[in-house]
């Protein structure tokens, strides 16, 4: 074939009583398009939060030439054994990162765990930046590079670190970013992470307690209005492929 292929988003979303269940997303081929559809509602359907009674697939025709590729985030795991360890750990990388008002952020980061997407906060003034405060910010039009290892593959079961890689990856690539502070919302996973250029994506083994369905991300952002319009169109309509890797194992 000439040129590139035609590749495509596709997007889940799934949610019970308007609560949000789970949520994942691809940019694939069109030959991946009827494996993919099946896995990401297979995973809609066995969610540890629950049976959803909304789920949505949406499929969007992407230009190559519209994609940014990026090298994923250099990756290092810092082993916690109780969530106080592991917030311990975050406090001091942020105190390495020369941030400010490390108790406040941390303290914010909980009202996030009733959102859907992420929260937008202003690193100085700490003020929130999301345009819809209750929904949030939403990273997206982002997969692994294709041939490499990639999120969902080969099962359909969901890999949260890769996927949690992909994010990151974009997310801290825009300049105004200065981190991003992430636990996942599902009960059954404890493993959270704070990431940015500077320091790369740093796990917390456990950054929860087992069981607790709380979780949410925090974007941190310094800049002027300008460069906030065009990281909220970045976060929300730049297209990424994150070359991932080569020790990922899936
Ligand atoms: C999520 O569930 O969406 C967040 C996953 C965080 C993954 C952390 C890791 O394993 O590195
Ligand atoms: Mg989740």
């Amino acid at each position: 074939m000439i040129g590139n292929p035609q590749l495509y988003s596709l997007k889940m979303r799934a949610s019970q009583q308007n609560a949000h269940i789970s949520g994942a997303e691809r940019i694939i081929t069109e030959e991946e398009l009827p494996d993919c559809c099946n896995q990401l509602l297979q995973r809609a359907l066995r969610h540890s939060k629950g049976k959803p009674d909304f789920i949505n697939l949406k499929i969007e025709a992407v230009c190559p030439e519209e994609i940014l590729t990026l090298p994923a985030l250099p990756v290092r795991t810092i082993t916690t054994a109780t969530p106080e360890e592991g917030m311990a750990a975050v406090r001091e990388i942020m105190q390495r990162m020369n941030l400010a008002h490390i108790d406040k952020i941390l303290q914010i980061w909980q009202q996030s765990y009733a959102m859907r997407g992420a929260m937008l906060l202003h690193a100085n003034t700490l003020q929130r930046l999301e345009p819809n405060p209750e929904r949030g910010v939403r990273a997206t039009y982002m997969d692994a590079c294709p041939a490499e290892p990639r999120p969902g593959q080969p099962n359909s079961g969901k890999n949260h670190f890769n996927e949690a890689l992909v994010l990151a990856t974009k997310v801290a690539h825009h300049p105004n970013i200065l981190a991003e502070l992430c636990i996942s919302d599902d009960p059954d996973y404890v493993t959270g992470y704070i990431a940015s250029r500077e320091i790369g994506y740093v796990r917390l083994t456990t950054l929860k307690p087992l069981g607790s369905p709380d979780g949410g991300r925090i974007f941190l952002f310094r800049g002027n209005q300008e460069e906030l319009a065009d990281c909220i169109n970045y976060l929300q309509q730049q297209k990424v492929l994150v070359k991932m890797p080569e020790e990922i194992k899936i």
